[in-house]
């Protein structure tokens, strides 16, 4: 049940319920999100098709009126909690395809920012598609990188910013990491709304990604084309 008494989420066809579903996430309610998630996949929805048409589409709303004013820090944190309510449910499921690992990123959000939304989303889609993600969070400076690529030893390392502030602090991580003769051991991935290719090229990533279906895609082929060399 919404909020409005005279609404239940189950009685509503699919599209009903997907536009019902932005209205709720626009609003935060954590509750709804998630019952309108289980419907879906009762319904015999993918957990990928409840993230991207019902989650995702929903939180471009949320963000096209935050930008134009209309909506709040507040309210855009009850839209991003409710979102990720969501993201629980679909969590595991996109994990669960039972694939071997194709890979291990090592993914975080920079010093400065705390946006982890996208970050998990791509998080999500990489697991999904067998890749084996250690997630440092939000906030990370460059000793939290470091020291986690040599603890884990990952194929790739992924960095997410959302602020034009903290994304050249992608560079600080990057020069780092040629200072401590390791750049080359890594793929070196990055993502987020402000960003773009000439901006990955700059800071000196192997990769800019757009979102998070190209994150995977970018991924599997970096991988792939390390392995050739690697076995050539
Ligand atoms: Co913030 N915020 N925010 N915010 N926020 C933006 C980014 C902003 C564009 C809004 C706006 O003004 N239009 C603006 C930045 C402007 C700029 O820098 N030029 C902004 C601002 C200004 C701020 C604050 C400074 C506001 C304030 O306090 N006055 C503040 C900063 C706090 C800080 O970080 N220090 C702030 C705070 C917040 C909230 C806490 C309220 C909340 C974050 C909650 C959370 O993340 N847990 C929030 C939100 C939700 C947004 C918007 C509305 C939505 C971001 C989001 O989640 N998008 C955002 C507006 C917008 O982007 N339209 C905005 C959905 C997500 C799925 O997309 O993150 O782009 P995205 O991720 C995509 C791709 O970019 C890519 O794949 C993802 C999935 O497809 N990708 C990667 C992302 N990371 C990747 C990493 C990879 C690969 C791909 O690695 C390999």
């Amino acid at each position: 049940m919404s909020d409005e008494d005279d609404i239940i989420l189950s009685e509503l066809d699919d599209d009903e319920l997907v536009q019902q579903m932005h209205d709720d996430l626009y609003d935060g309610l954590q509750d709804e999100i998630v019952e309108g998630v289980e419907i879906l996949l009762n319904r015999g929805w993918t957990p990928y098709n409840v993230l991207t048409k019902a989650l995702v589409e929903g939180m471009t709303i949320v963000g096209i009126d935050f930008r134009d004013g209309i909506l709040f820090v507040p309210e855009v944190l009850m839209a991003a909690n409710a979102m990720k309510a969501g993201m629980g449910i679909l969590r595991p499921l996109l994990a669960e395809t039972g694939a071997p690992r194709v890979g291990k990123i090592v993914i975080g959000t920079v010093k400065g920012d705390i946006h982890d939304i996208g970050k998990n989303l791509v998080s999500m889609m990489l697991e999904g598609a067998g890749f084996e993600v250690i997630d440092l969070g939000i906030n990370n400076p460059v000793e939290n990188y470091l020291e986690a690529l040599e603890e884990h030893q990952p194929d790739i390392l992924g960095m997410s910013a959302l602020l034009t502030t903290t994304m050249p602090y992608m560079k600080v991580v990057v020069d780092a990491m040629v200072e401590k003769g390791v750049r080359d051991d890594y793929i070196v991935m990055v993502g987020g709304a402000p960003l773009n290719e000439a901006f990955g090229e700059s800071v000196g990533a192997d990769a800019y990604c757009r979102d998070a279906a190209v994150a995977v895609e970018t991924a599997k082929a970096l991988i792939a084309k390390r392995r050739e060399v690697g076995a050539a």
